[in-house]
């Protein structure tokens, strides 16, 4: 059976690929960063302690840090992968443009420590770069393998440094080396900061009664949003092909920041109304037509403007052109932006302890991907035992990160 060695593990995307990986019978070690509290609340649920379980484990973590080259050639020649999925990274745009060397340091350097590291070591893995549609920039939509880029933060430029760092070990060393250059893609346990999280989660806080508005930057920017289990498939796939190979994978759909607020609030029931242009943007409660209507009332402001949330450039489209995963991996996206609203906005509520609409979780069960383990997609019995389910650390977690929003709403972290 295969190895992979996965950096960012711990994020979004690396607890997918981490569950999906090990479904398919591989063995699976991932980076880590030392820190002072738990960092792995998105994997503990796979992780069996190796001491514990006798040589059964089959996912094994190892402290590391992409600033740290010595390490990762130590772990590349150690572990010996198969395949190195790199998807550690400074991964927010917003906060690129406050601090771009890190950035440069770790997005954009750290792809050729890793590289390097490959090199040095003899091993040949086949390796995959999570390469991003913020890379095309300011190219007009819709965006392709052979759309000029035209990067417009830190971040994009980083990762673009980055892609053409693996295109180029591809050329100069024969690595098998993959580019997916992917667009937005979200879920429940997207960073709780990036627009469509801090947009379901502030929707479950304020049915919660935990918080009455959410302040956001640009409404009209343009994403396509698509479901983060269906695109770190398409990562493994990209590897198993004969020949490396860029793809970008998206879902061929754009909607506004605009929209998914206007969509998550309209999946329970809350209409808004907009007043007031750019920074001064509000967006107001028009009409409740659901059982929420004693929580929020016509005429809560519940969205407001904030010029601190602008970007000094911003990215104002984003739509794939996905004909080539299409034709070449024979893929298509299943997850589109309405039910993606759904999911998220019905997982956020649970995590609230709150019933939710259930349209989402519905849709969610209806794809089988039964290797996904958490949150709770393998239980039967409808919603009633889902509110059973062992989510109480996630409620109490969500109560303290509510106590703690509140704070960081007032001071000067911009995300
Ligand atoms: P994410 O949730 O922000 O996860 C980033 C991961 O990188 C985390 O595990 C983080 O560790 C790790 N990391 C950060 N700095 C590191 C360092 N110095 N050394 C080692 N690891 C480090 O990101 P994601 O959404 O899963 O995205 C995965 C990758 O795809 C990223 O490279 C991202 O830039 C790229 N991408 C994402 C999207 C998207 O829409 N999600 C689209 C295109 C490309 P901690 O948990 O300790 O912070
Ligand atoms: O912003 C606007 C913001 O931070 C989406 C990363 O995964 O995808 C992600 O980058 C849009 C932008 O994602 C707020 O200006 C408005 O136009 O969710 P985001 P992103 O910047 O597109 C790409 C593909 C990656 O590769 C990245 O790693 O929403 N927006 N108001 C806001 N965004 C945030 N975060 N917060 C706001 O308050």
């Amino acid at each position: 059976m295969k190895t992979a060695l996965i950096t960012g593990i711990t994020g979004q995307d690396g607890s997918y690929l981490t569950e999906f990986l090990l479904a398919q019978g591989y063995t699976v070690h991932g980076i880590i960063r030392r820190s002072s509290v738990f960092n792995t609340n998105r994997i503990d649920h796979v992780y069996k302690d190796p001491n514990a379980v006798n040589g059964h484990a089959q996912l094994f973590l190892h402290y590391g840090d992409l600033s740290d080259p010595g390490l990762l050639t130590e772990l590349i020649y150690n572990i010996r992968p198969d395949e190195v999925y790199h998807l550690g990274a400074q991964s927010h745009v917003r906060v690129s443009f406050d601090m771009p060397e890190y950035t440069g340091n770790i997005t954009a350097m750290g792809t050729t420590r890793l590289l390097e590291a490959i090199r040095r070591s003899g091993v040949r893995p086949r390796f995959y770069q999570a390469s991003s549609s913020e890379m095309f920039g300011a190219a007009p939509p819709p965006q392709n393998e052979r759309t000029p880029f035209a990067p417009q933060s830190p971040y994009a430029v980083a990762k673009l440094y980055a892609y053409w760092m693996a295109c180029n070990y591809r050329d100069a060393y024969g690595l098998f080396a993959c580019n997916g250059i992917l667009f937005n893609h979200e879920s429940p346990r997207r960073g709780e900061t990036f627009l469509t999280r801090k947009v379901t989660r502030a929707l479950a806080f304020m049915l919660s009664g935990k918080q009455r508005t959410v302040y956001l930057g640009n409404l009209d920017a343009r994403r396509d949003w698509g479901y983060a289990p269906e695109y770190v498939q398409m990562m493994w796939l990209m590897l198993q092909q004969d020949q490396p190979d860029d793809y970008v994978v998206g879902t061929g759909q754009t909607h506004s920041v605009r929209e998914f607020v206007e969509d998550a609030f309209a999946y329970v029931g809350i209409e808004l109304e907009w007043r007031g242009a750019r920074e001064h943007e509000q967006g107001i409660v028009r009409s409740v037509a659901s059982r929420w209507d004693h929580v929020l009332r016509p005429g809560d402001v519940v969205v407001q403007v904030l010029p601190k949330y602008f970007r000094p450039t911003e990215v104002d489209v984003l739509q794939a052109d996905i004909t080539k995963v299409r034709q070449r991996l024979h893929w298509e996206p299943r997850v589109l932006y309405h039910d993606l609203v759904r999911i998220m906005v019905d997982y956020d509520l649970l995590f609230e302890g709150l019933e939710p609409p259930g349209e989402g979780i519905a849709v969610e069960q209806t794809l089988g991907y039964t290797w996904i383990q958490q949150p709770p997609y393998n239980v039967t019995g409808g919603l009633d035992s889902y509110q059973r389910m062992p989510i109480k650390a996630e409620r109490r977690l969500a109560s303290t990160v509510a106590e703690l929003l509140a704070q960081v709403e007032s001071d000067d972290l911009v995300e």
